[in-house]
């Protein structure tokens, strides 16, 4: 298994609930380790240049309106298969689908409002981490 970095987002629905050290935890008992983080109120030219993938859906203007209702903690995890492994422990996108037992069974309440982002690719992981931090604001260890 390759150690991989992967690019987490706590959404403005989870911080709200308080849950950013429950979140978090249960990235440190996965083996994952928090290389870099920080807190941002996203504007909506970062939001939607962050979801620049989405553009043209029907959900993109929605999905901005969210990721700037509030502030969001955006982490760098790191770890053996961490990509694969974050998406795991978020379970997903829809929390009605969400198996239980995952960050969004038990955090999310709608498809909008769905409590994290974990990238979904080693391409989008490098990107998205790359959005975020700059190489220093990276502490491997
Ligand atoms: P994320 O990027 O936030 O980690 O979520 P994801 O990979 O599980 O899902 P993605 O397809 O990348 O969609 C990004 C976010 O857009 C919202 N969405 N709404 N109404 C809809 O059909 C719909 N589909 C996606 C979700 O909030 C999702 O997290
Ligand atoms: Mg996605």
């Amino acid at each position: 298994m390759a150690t991989e970095r992967t690019l987490s987002i706590i959404k403005p629905d989870a911080v709200a609930k308080n849950a950013i050290g429950e979140i978090i935890s249960r990235f440190e008992k996965a083996g994952l380790k928090v290389v870099a983080a920080k807190m941002l109120h996203l504007s909506e030219e970062q939001a939607g240049g962050f979801y620049a993938e989405h553009k043209e859906r029907p959900f993109f203007k929605d999905l901005v309106g969210f990721m700037t209702s509030g502030p969001v903690v955006v982490q760098v995890l790191e770890g053996d298969d961490a990509i694969a492994k974050n998406r795991d422990l978020m379970g997903a996108t829809n929390p009605k689908e969400a198996a239980p037992g995952t960050i969004r069974a038990d955090f999310a309440e709608t498809i909008d409002a769905n409590a994290v982002h974990g990238s979904d690719s080693p391409a989008s992981a490098e990107r998205e981490v790359a959005y975020f931090f700059n190489a220093d604001e990276i502490h491997s260890r």
